[in-house]
């Protein structure tokens, strides 16, 4: 397939230079993210859910009335969805209960929409698995 620009809010510049240096920063190259320092506590969040395996934080850019990201605490390669192995099938599931209590929590089990995002194409811009649960208004389809 031949190389898509990627259009994304970490690279809505146009220079080219600063483009390729966004997307390079962005990169997976499976080091530490700032996810780290989050669940580290070094860097606060606002905590809506914690378990031992998982946290879920507001979302600093929020995209609707409620953005929560669940992030497993402990990343085991899981840096995008594209990387899972069969190891990861208990914690994929757990991640995605952990985003039904996180709805239940904020009231909008009656609507609500979980979004991953997989690599650059998708705009992915933490290489530390994430579900984003948003809701708190309709949300439209098809998305962006
Ligand atoms: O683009 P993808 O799908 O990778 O989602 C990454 C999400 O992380 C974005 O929606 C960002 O707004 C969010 N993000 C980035 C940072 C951050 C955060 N959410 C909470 N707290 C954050 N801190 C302290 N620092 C960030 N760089």
């Amino acid at each position: 397939r031949p190389t898509r620009r990627t259009i994304c809010h970490t690279s809505s510049t146009n220079d080219e230079e600063a483009t390729a240096r966004a997307a390079a920063a962005n990169a997976d190259n499976g080091g530490p993210t700032i996810f780290d320092k989050i669940i580290s506590k070094e860097i606060p969040s606002t905590i809506v859910y914690e378990d031992e395996r998982v946290l879920a934080f507001r979302d600093i850019n929020p995209q609707a009335p409620v953005h929560v990201l669940v992030i497993p605490k402990f990343r085991d390669g899981l840096t995008q969805l594209s990387k899972a192995e069969t190891r990861h099938s208990e914690i994929l599931g757990h991640l995605f209960y952990a985003a039904k209590i996180v709805a239940e929590k904020e009231g909008i089990l009656d609507g609500f929409r979980v979004v991953i995002n997989n690599g650059p194409a998708a705009c992915q811009s933490v290489y530390h698995l994430h579900l984003h649960v948003l809701g708190g208004r309709q949300m439209k389809w098809p998305p962006g």
